[in-house]
C-alpha cells in the first residue's frame, strides 16, 4: 500500500514537472502559431481620403450589429448635428470671402446658425435655417466655390438629411453613421477574425501634423492599404488651402513607398469617393491638376491615367499589388475590394500559414 503511495508521490511530481514543462511549450508554441497567424495591415493616406469610412465598413461586415454598442451609436447623433452646423459655416464664410449678398431672411438664418453653440443639439429651428439656405441662390454660388475652399466631402448629405437628424428620438442608421465625420487622431486598431487569419487594421490621422507618429507602426506589417481621395484633383488642404489634396497625396505615397522598410510590403491602392470623382468630372477635367493628360473627361480614362501616376512613384523593382477604384460610403466596394486584400496576403504567406496550421495540427 505504502510503495503503491510512494509510486504515485513520485509518478505524480514527475508529471507536474513534465506538464509544466510541456505547458510551457505549448504556450511558446501556440504564441509562435498566433503570431504567424496575426497579419497587420496599416491604413495610409491624406486626411480625408476615406481610411476611417472603410474602417467603419470593415467593421460592419465582419461584426454585423454587433460592431457598435447603442451608446456608440447614439454619439454619432451629435457629430452629425455638428458636422451639419460646420459644413454650413463653411458656406457662409465662403459668402464673406466671395462677397455674395443674401437677402434679409438668409441673413438671419446665417446668424441662427453662426449662434448655434455646437455643445448643443440642433432643434427643428435650426434645420429649418440650414434647409432654407442650401436650396438658397447665395450658398448656391457659395457651393460653386467648392474647389477653392476646404469643404467636407459628405456636407451634401448632412443638408439632405437635416430634418430627419432632428426628428424626436431619432437614432443614427448605418449610411448616417459612415457619412459622419471625426477627425481621427493618435492610431486605432480594429481586430477581426476571417479564420485562420486574425486581421488588425491599423488606422492613423492623416493631416499633416499626425504623419509624425506613423512610423511608430511601420513594424511588422504584412501590407500597406493607401487611401487616395479622388475628388481630390479639384481641392484644397484642409491644412494647406493653396496646395492640391491629389498633389499631395502622390507626394505623400511616393514617401511612404520609398521607406526602407516596406521594400517587400505589399502596398495596395484604393481611390475612393468614385461617385465625387464622377460628378466632379462632369464640370471639370483631370487636366486642372494633370497638365499632361490629354484624354477626354471620361471616368475609366482618367481613372487609369491617375492609377499610372501613383505607380510612377512607386521606387525601381516594387509594383502595386492591386488596385481598386471604389466609393467607400458603399459597403459592398469595400467588402469587394478588402476580399481582394485578403486574398492576395493568404496566398503570399501561404506557407507561412500551413506552417502554422500544422503545428496545432489543423
Ligand atoms: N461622397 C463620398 N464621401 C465619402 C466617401 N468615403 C468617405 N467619405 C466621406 O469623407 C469624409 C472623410 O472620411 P474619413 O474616413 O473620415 O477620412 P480619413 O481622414 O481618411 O479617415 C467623411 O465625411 C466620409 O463620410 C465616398 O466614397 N464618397
Ligand atoms: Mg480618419
Amino acid at each position: 500500500m505504502g510503495s503503491t503511495f510512494s509510486l504515485c508521490r513520485s509518478d505524480h511530481a514527475l508529471t507536474t514537472e513534465e506538464q509544466k514543462t510541456r505547458d510551457l511549450d505549448n504556450m511558446l508554441q501556440h504564441e509562435r502559431t498566433a503570431a504567424a497567424l496575426d497579419f497587420k495591415i496599416l491604413l495610409l493616406g491624406a486626411g480625408e481620403s476615406g481610411k476611417s469610412t472603410v474602417i467603419k465598413q470593415l467593421r460592419n461586415i465582419h461584426r454585423g450589429k454587433a460592431s457598435m454598442t447603442k451608446e456608440e451609436i447614439e454619439s454619432y447623433t451629435n457629430v452629425l448635428h455638428t458636422n451639419t452646423i460646420q459644413s454650413m459655416r463653411v458656406l457662409l464664410r465662403a459668402c464673406e470671402s466671395f462677397n455674395i449678398e443674401m437677402t434679409k431672411d438668409e441673413q438671419e438664418a446665417a446668424a441662427a446658425v453662426d449662434e448655434h453653440d455646437e455643445n448643443e443639439l440642433m432643434t427643428l429651428d435650426h434645420a429649418i435655417h440650414i434647409d432654407l439656405l442650401w436650396r438658397s441662390q447665395p450658398i448656391k454660388d457659395a457651393i460653386a466655390h467648392r474647389h477653392e475652399i476646404y469643404f467636407p466631402d459628405a456636407a451634401m448629405y448632412y443638408f439632405q438629411n437635416v430634418f430627419r437628424f432632428v426628428e424626436l428620438g431619432y437614432v443614427p442608421s448605418e449610411e448616417d453613421i459612415i457619412m459622419a465625420r471625426i477627425r481621427t487622431t493618435g492610431m486605432f486598431m480594429t481586430n477581426f477574425d476571417s479564420p485562420p487569419v486574425h486581421w488588425r487594421i491599423v488606422d492613423v490621422g492623416g493631416q499633416r501634423s499626425e504623419r509624425k507618429k506613423w512610423i511608430k507602426f511601420f513594424d511588422d506589417v504584412q501590407g500597406i492599404l493607401f487611401v487616395v481621395n479622388l475628388a481630390g484633383y479639384n481641392q484644397v488642404l484642409f491644412e494647406d488651402q493653396t496646395k492640391n489634396r491629389m498633389n499631395e497625396a502622390l507626394d505623400l505615397f511616393e514617401k511612404i513607398a520609398k521607406v526602407p522598410c516596406f521594400e517587400n510590403t505589399p502596398i495596395f491602392l484604393f481611390f475612393n469617393k468614385k461617385d465625387l470623382f464622377e460628378e466632379f468630372l462632369r464640370g471639370k477635367n483631370i487636366d486642372c491638376c494633370f497638365p499632361d493628360y490629354k484624354g477626354k473627361p471620361e471616368t475609366q480614362l482618367a481613372l487609369n491615367y491617375i492609377a499610372e501616376q501613383f505607380e510612377r512613384r512607386m521606387p525601381k523593382n516594387h509594383r502595386v499589388a492591386n488596385v481598386h477604384f471604389i466609393a467607400a460610403r458603399y459597403k459592398k466596394d469595400v467588402k469587394y475590394s478588402f476580399e481582394d486584400i485578403k486574398k492576395y496576403l493568404v496566398q503570399k504567406n501561404q506557407h507561412k500559414i500551413n506552417k502554422a496550421m500544422k503545428s496545432i495540427g489543423r
